[in-house]
C-alpha cells in the first residue's frame, strides 16, 4: 500500500494535530519535513497557499489540517474520530475551529516571535505582540476552556475525538514558549492536556520537539 506523504514540520500545531490524528487511526504516512516558505516543489504542488501542512495520497493532494483529517476521516471512518452524532460531531467542528483559530493564533503570536524569528529565520520577532497575547489573550482561552471541560476527561463525549487532538496541539507552542498550565489555577485543562499529550500518538513526537528546542536547532 502507498504511504500517505505529509509535507510540514513537527512544531507546527496544525501539522501535530494531523500527525496525531493519523497516530490514532493507524494510518502508515512519511512525513517530509518542511519549513516556512519551503520550494520543495512536491509541499508547492499539494500546498497551494504554501502553508503547512499538506498531503499527498497516490497522487491526490490536499493542503490544510482540517481538509486532510475530513478526507481521511471518509476513507478510514474506524476508529471514529469525527462522531456521527449529530450534536457531537458539531461540538468536534467547534473545537476543531477554537483550536485552529484563536488558540493557535494566540499560541502562533507567542510562538513566532519568541522561537521561529529568532531561532529559525534570524531576525528579531515581536516581543511587545508576544507579550500582549499572553497577558490578555490567552488568560480569557485557557479560562474558557477550564470552565467547558467535561467531567470525562474528553472535550466531547467519553472518548478521544478530534477535539482533544486540535486543542491539545496548539498547548505544546505555549510549552515551547515558557507558558505553562498552572493547575492551581486551572486543573482540569492541567490533567486533560497531559493525558493527551502522553498519548502514544503524540508523546513521541512531543520527545522530539523538545530534544528540538533544547538543542534550539529545528529539523523541520
Ligand atoms: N488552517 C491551516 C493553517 C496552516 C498554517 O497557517 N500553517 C502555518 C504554519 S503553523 C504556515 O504554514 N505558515 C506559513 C505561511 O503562512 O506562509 C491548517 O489548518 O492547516
Amino acid at each position: 500500500m502507498l504511504r500517505v506523504i505529509i509535507y510540514g514540520s513537527i512544531l507546527s500545531p496544525f501539522v501535530r494535530k494531523l500527525l496525531a490524528y493519523l497516530g490514532e487511526k493507524n494510518i502508515a504516512f512519511e512525513l517530509k519535513g518542511v519549513g516556512i516558505g519551503d520550494p520543495d516543489p512536491g509541499f508547492r504542488a499539494a500546498s497551494p497557499l504554501g502553508k503547512m501542512p499538506a498531503m499527498e495520497d497516490d497522487g491526490f493532494t490536499l493542503a490544510d489540517s482540517s481538509a486532510i483529517i475530513h478526507y481521511l476521516e471518509a476513507k478510514y471512518p474506524e476508529p471514529a474520530l469525527i462522531p456521527a452524532d449529530p450534536q457531537e460531531r458539531g461540538q468536534v467542528i467547534w473545537w476543531d475551529e477554537f483550536g485552529d483559530t484563536v488558540f493557535a493564533l494566540c499560541s502562533g503570536k507567542m510562538f513566532f516571535n519568541r522561537v521561529v524569528a529568532p531561532k529559525f529565520l534570524n531576525r528579531k520577532g515581536d516581543a511587545a505582540m508576544a507579550d500582549q497575547a499572553e497577558r490578555e489573550e490567552l488568560p480569557k482561552l485557557l479560562d474558557y476552556l477550564e470552565s467547558a471541560l467535561p467531567a470525562s476527561g474528553f472535550l466531547v463525549g467519553d472518548r478521544l475525538t478530534l477535539a482533544d487532538l486540535a486543542v491539545a496541539s496548539p498547548l505544546m507552542n505555549f510549552r515551547h514558549c515558557g507558558a505553562r498550565i498552572d493547575p492551581a489555577v486551572h486543573p482540569k485543562i492541567a490533567a486533560w492536556s497531559e493525558a493527551i499529550l502522553a498519548r502514544p500518538s503524540l508523546a513521541p513526537w512531543v520527545e522530539k520537539e523538545e530534544r528540538m528546542m533544547k538543542k534550539g536547532m529545528g529539523e523541520a
